[in-house]
């Protein structure tokens, strides 16, 4: 059986944003372990993750970090990244590894290190000028570990002025985008700890301001999939940030864990209007790779994207929403768990063939000897790491 030609140009319409930190090493607070060939500058992270999009066709973007990829010349990197078939995308801001960041930065109680934060964000937003970027994601690290540490209203009210200034910045083809995390590196409370404070703080200013979900920064037992349904019934969902999760902020590879999360998420992005060319919802990866390759690391992780995409793309809606609509309650989850266990890794072989990709990416990628390479070519500097 292969897809249906409704599915595959679906499919087709799959694009999916790798972070420029996937391809530097990390690890834990315990230990960072180096891997021979690990890019030393942020020309050599677009190096790598257009190999991903090379094998696969489905990542033809990378995210940046400021000032992780701070480089002298932004056209020049442009210039780089589409040599090597890809674009640079969403800019990502970093008010978390500074010293004067400690007890916040867009929420803070002094106005020398907000009015530093704000700037930092307008920077990033001259940086997304020159390499043609949409969005600006803002993750925040601000929050206090002790009840009482801070006013948590006044802190809110800070955030929302730091914003306003920030969006009033922001060009007419551009997003603000604001992620949120349920904890870490605050433990008592975050500025942005859930969808519905990112919402209230997005809405309040503007269209082109909206919510990033990172599927890793919620508590136990969330249902995702619920959030994402009500952001793009909200008109606000912005983009993911895709990883897996078993614990806490673990930023393993998506559908790792749980593919069957990932596939009742992306069922409603369909149904909500958000994939592909029915919407603006951003696919991004927002992962690390602490003992396995990278490149590989991030091929396995568009491919499982893909995987549940195809899965949720063989919904049959029409008989699904008939089962609703008579009550049939163990009908309608049977049609949806007959989409899940729906085996289509062949019919993605062939999808590839046709399209001249490698039937199997990961083996293709394994044969190409560009780890060897890299490992041979790359001697001498620094490798990137985790905030560098
Ligand atoms: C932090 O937990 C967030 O997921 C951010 O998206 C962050 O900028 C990214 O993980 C890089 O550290
Ligand atoms: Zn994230
Ligand atoms: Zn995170």
């Amino acid at each position: 059986m292969a897809f249906s030609s409704h599915v595959a140009s679906r499919l087709e319409e799959q694009a999916i944003e790798l972070p420029s930190w996937a391809f530097g090493n990390s690890g834990t607070r315990f230990r960072v372990f180096g891997t021979p060939g690990t890019p030393r500058d942020p020309f050599e992270k677009i190096a790598d993750a257009a190999q991903v999009h090379k094998f696969t066709g489905l990542a033809p973007s990378v995210a940046l970090h400021i000032p992780w990829d701070k480089v002298d010349d932004y056209a020049e990197l442009r210039k780089h990244a589409e040599a090597h078939g890809v674009a640079l995308g969403t800019i990502n801001s970093n008010t978390f590894q500074d010293e004067d960041y400690k007890l916040g930065s867009l929420a803070h109680r002094d106005d020398r290190i907000r009015r530093k934060a704000i700037d930092h964000h307008l920077e990033c937003i001259d940086i997304m000028d020159e390499t043609g970027s949409r969005d600006l994601k803002i993750w925040l690290a601000d929050g206090t570990n002790y009840a009482g540490q801070d006013d948590m209203r006044g802190r809110q009210d800070r955030m929302a002025e730091s914003l306003q200034e920030i969006y009033a910045r922001i060009g007419e083809q551009q997003r603000l985008v604001l992620e949120y995390k349920i904890f870490e590196p605050a433990f008592y409370h975050m500025d942005v700890p859930d969808w519905g404070t990112s919402y209230a703080q997005v809405a309040a200013l503007g269209e082109r301001a909206t919510v990033c979900l990172d599927t890793g920064h919620h508590a136990p037992s969330t249902n995702i999939e619920f959030i994402v349904m009500q952001l793009l019934r909200l008109g606000k969902l912005g983009s993911f940030d895709f990883n897996s999760r078993n614990y806490a902020d673990d930023d393993l590879i998506v559908g790792a864990a749980d593919p069957f999360q990932l596939f009742r998420i992306i069922v409603e992005v369909i149904r909500g209007g958000g994939y592909g060319k029915d919407g603006d919802t951003a696919f991004m990866l927002d992962q690390c790779h602490n003992i396995e390759d990278k490149i590989p690391g991030q091929i396995r992780s568009v491919l499982n994207v893909q995987e549940m995409t195809a899965r949720a793309l063989l919904l049959d809606r029409e008989a699904l929403t008939s089962a609703q609509v008579e009550g049939d309650v163990l009908t309608a989850n049977g049609i949806f768990m007959d989409a899940f266990y729906t085996d289509v890794r062949a019919d993605l072989a062939e999808y590839r063939v046709e399209r001249g990709l490698p039937a199997d990416p990961m083996a293709a990628f394994a044969d190409s000897g560009y780890l060897a390479a890299i490992a041979e070519e790359r001697v001498g500097g620094v490798q990137a790491g985790w905030g560098a």
